[in-house]
């Protein structure tokens, strides 16, 4: 959890740097190779280590407090977590000395020093661990309780588990067999197109794996934290298949304007875009289901007198309002982003940046400051430093993103690409620009001081004289799960399903490559 928020603390800081050094207020910080290094370095640091590091910890202690077993091999996992953090210090040393400026997608033809891809690969091969050891302890404990219901928890993190081997299938293919053969000189070229392909396997899914541990947490410990239960068990398993089987297939959406692929092949995948928001919106039906019955419980009456009866000061609870209220927001955005023809309107612009600030800066990430407020004195067996200063934490986060990422919407329908260094080049266009460079500098510093809180907080807590004792408390469903189809108890089923929908959505799109006239660039992806 240590190396997830330094990693977060350090991504912070350039973040706001960044939104400063591309409205163009200030000339003295304008620098592209700065700019470039910086967003490479926030986007690594943010989505791959913040995530997995994250990802990692909670599900060792998911698996230990719901199955009431130890950590599988306790060497062996240490030995993932040492293996991933290498991968990072490596690609950390070309990012920060602006030799790996690739952007986080690092899609060639732009090409990294090798340490970067190979470090990549390693924080990836680190989590593999982490997989085994999850699907080692379900299968454990299945064996010894058969016939029993894998507690909701455990069932959700191993199931994220086996979405993150399929998830980084595809870029291990890519960075195995195009990017870093090819940064280390044994071939001249790759075929890029393949490579976009690959990692469009992989860059859909990969935002499950980042929002099943706050969808766990939505389940599993907000509606306890709430004070009430849970609306449905098996509903919820039956949620979490589906967002692991329909997040796989359906990776095209982020090649709508790409021209390797055909038109019938993005519009099979869009069409999955649209049935992955359903398990979405199950879970809102079912955590707000949950939300009313704890309000109710708590003296809530009326139509909507049970939303303020929830406990709003509890940071759990707080992170679950604001992050739906984000995902309704973000959700919508998706919609747009993910809609083949109104793509194109925003496709490429300041938009998709607010897009997916707002769904993974925001819900997302919300909801791992709410785990880490709750597992903190847990885990550290010291009380929680400041929960006051916690709420203001989630309020200034949440209003820091919501000012950062309208105008970024905002600025996309007005033209604006994403992922250029200065703003400053069209005097025409800058002028319509500006207003909203302002305020986007403000929700940034919003953010940065929100940052700053709960880096401090659990710093405290950490360091703290006192000491604490006490276990995550899971919620209970309100109808006791007795006897469950094996369906909903087990993943064997789904990876058959899976292994089919990836044959269909993805097997002609790459093979293609091998054997599509390459125009004298040589076949086989090289
Ligand atoms: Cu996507």
């Amino acid at each position: 959890f240590w190396v997830a928020f330094g990693a977060f603390a350090l991504a912070a800081v350039m973040g706001l740097y960044q939104v400063i050094e591309r409205s163009g207020f200030f000339g003295f910080l304008e620098s592209r190779e700065v700019y470039y290094a910086s967003v490479s370095t926030h986007g690594v640091l943010m989505g791959f280590v913040l995530t997995t590091f994250f990802i990692m910890g909670f599900g060792y202690y998911v698996a230990t407090s719901t199955l009431k077993m130890p950590v599988w091999n306790k060497p062996f996992a240490w030995a993932g977590f040492v293996v991933a953090l290498i991968g990072v210090v490596m690609a950390a040393v070309p990012l920060l000395s602006g030799e790996a400026s690739v952007l986080y997608t690092f899609y060639p033809p732009m090409q990294a020093h090798p340490a970067f891809y190979i470090g990549a690969t390693l924080l990836v091969v680190g989590s593999w661990f982490w997989c085994a050891s999850m699907i080692i302890m379900f299968m454990q404990w299945k064996q010894a309780n058969p016939g029993q219901p894998v507690p909701l928890a455990m069932f959700a993190t191993t199931g994220n588990a086996i979405l993150w081997l399929w998830t980084s299938a595809g870029v291990a293919a890519e960075v195995l067999f195009q990017l870093i053969p090819w940064a280390l000189g044994w071939v001249d070229t790759i075929d890029d197109g393949l490579a976009r392909t690959l990692f469009a396997w992989t860059l859909h899914p990969i935002v499950y794996f980042w929002l099943i541990p706050a969808y766990t947490a939505f389940y599993c410990l907000v509606p306890k934290q709430a004070g009430g239960f849970l609306f449905s068990d098996e509903m919820a398993r039956a949620a979490f298949i589906l967002l692991i089987v329909f997040s796989l297939p359906i990776g095209f959406h982020h090649l709508y304007m790409d021209p390797q692929q055909g038109h019938g092949w993005k519009i099979l995948h869009g069409i999955g875009t649209f049935i992955v928001t359903l398990p979405t919106f199950i879970t809102g039906f079912t955590v707000i289901a949950s939300l009313e019955i704890a309000g109710r419980l708590n003296g809530g009456k009326g139509l909507f007198g049970w939303i303020a009866a929830l406990p709003w000061t509890n940071p759990m609870v707080l992170a679950i309002i604001l992050g739906l209220l984000m995902l309704i927001l973000g959700g919508f955005g998706g919609l747009v982003n993910a809609s083949y023809a109104m793509n194109a309107m925003v496709h490429n612009t300041a938009w998709v940046s607010g897009h997916f600030h707002l769904i993974f800066g925001g819900t997302t990430i919300i909801m791992y400051f709410g785990i880490a407020y709750y597992f903190w004195p847990i885990l550290s067996g010291k009380p929680l430093y400041c929960k006051s200063m916690a709420i203001t934490q989630m309020w200034t986060w949440f209003i820091g993103m919501i000012i950062l990422t309208t105008p970024w919407h905002i600025l996309g329908l007005l033209g604006q690409p994403r992922r250029i260094d200065s703003v400053n080049y069209n005097n025409l266009l800058t002028l319509s620009w500006e207003p909203y460079e302002g305020t986007m500098i403000f929700g940034g510093l919003i953010l940065l001081y929100s940052s700053g809180l709960l880096i401090y907080n659990l710093y405290k807590t950490q360091t703290s004289g006192e000491s604490y004792q006490g276990e995550a408390e899971y919620a209970e469903p309100i109808h006791a799960v007795t006897d469950l189809p094996e369906y909903l108890n087990s993943f064997k089923l789904w990876n058959i399903v899976i292994a089919g929908f990836m044959l269909v959505a993805f097997g002609y799109p790459i093979l293609q490559f091998f054997f599509m006239d390459t125009f004298g660039s040589g076949r086989w992806g090289v």
